[in-house]
């Protein structure tokens, strides 16, 4: 029998904690302020969007939208990252990615500040969490550290199986699953046995991006199963890459999609932005109190920390 986490609750926890502590900053004199910017006018990138701006206003950040036509020149967008980059009302700067073709990602996360790279996607920021020492987490990586920590499932000597080697997901994945001892694999599309690597796995997160693809023999009795996908069915609906009725009375634990992994994405990036703010007032980074559940998770602790 499984139990279903749910994003949805999990990430209003940790954006009520946030909004505590946005409200206790603004006491003192201090706002927090994320700039969204967006290029073109991607459907699925328009709805990301908007629920960033929502979570800002939820937890009393003031965010900034900068809506681009699909036309911009690498020059004007650099402009604009140039002008965010000294704004001090802006602490976070996110780029919606992807860009339009004619654009380079690379290009322009290499010009934003470092410090205000709240997707830490600038090399800076991906060099720091390969080393385990950072202020910014990886938005959604660090969000299904969070459901994994929701089942109360100990990372530590457990097999670990990521699928997908995204730098956006896969990687840094496996990077915070080794940070908290786990034993990890990368898979991806040249992986030969899938299914029986998969079967071993404990904790199994998917980021394929095909939808459905992870059936119940990709799955070990008992393990947590969480969801990363993004994807359409064929009747055009939402789903995830895991089969979730296929697998949901075999795993231990699954995450839904929708109502899974998502909801964590935009509350890890409104936590960053919080990092962003505190460190450009000189504040500390957090308390040091440990997590949700006081588990010591060494890197963890000293990363996200809830109070
Ligand atoms: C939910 C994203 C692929 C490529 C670029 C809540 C989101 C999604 C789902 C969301 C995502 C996915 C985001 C749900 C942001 C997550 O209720 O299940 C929120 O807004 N996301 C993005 O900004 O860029 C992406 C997926």
């Amino acid at each position: 029998m499984s139990r279903i986490i749910d994003g949805k609750a999990v990430s209003a926890q940790v954006k009520e904690r946030i909004k505590a502590e946005t409200a206790k900053l603004k006491e003192q004199g201090v706002e927090v302020g994320l700039a969204v910017v967006i290029v073109g006018d991607d459907p699925a990138s328009k709805v990301y969007v908007r629920n960033k701006k929502k979570a800002c206003e939820e937890v009393g950040f003031n965010s900034y939208e900068y809506a681009m036509p699909a036309e911009t020149t690498e020059q004007e967008l650099l402009e604009l990252v140039n002008k965010l980059n000294a704004d001090e009302k802006v602490d976070g700067i996110l780029v919606q990615l992807p860009l339009p073709k004619h654009l380079d990602d690379k290009v322009i996360i290499n010009n934003i500040r470092p410090d205000k790279d709240v997707d830490a996607f600038h090399p800076i920021n991906v060099g720091h969490i390969m080393i385990g020492d950072y202020s910014f987490l990886p938005c959604t990586p660090a969000g299904v550290m969070e459901l994994i920590h929701s089942t109360g499932v100990e990372v530590k000597g457990k097999k670990c199986v990521v699928i997908g080697r995204s730098n956006i997901v896969g990687k840094p994945m496996a990077m915070l699953l080794l940070h908290e001892n786990g034993t990890v694999a990368i898979c991806h599309s040249k992986t030969q046995n899938l299914p029986q690597v998969c079967s071993q796995a404990d904790i199994l997160v998917a980021a394929v991006g095909k939808p459905k693809i992870i059936t119940a023999d990709y799955i070990k009795e008992g393990a947590v199963v969480i969801d990363v996908g993004m994807d359409r069915d064929e009747n055009g609906k939402l789903c995830g890459d895991v089969d979730f009725e296929n697998c949901k009375d075999k795993a231990g634990f699954i995450s839904p999609v929708p109502g899974g992994v998502g909801p964590m994405t935009i509350a890890m990036l409104m936590q960053n932005t919080l990092t962003a703010a505190k460190l450009h007032k000189g504040l500390s980074g957090g308390t040091d109190e440990g997590t949700s559940d006081g588990k010591d998770r060494n890197v963890w602790n000293k990363l996200f920390l809830h109070t």
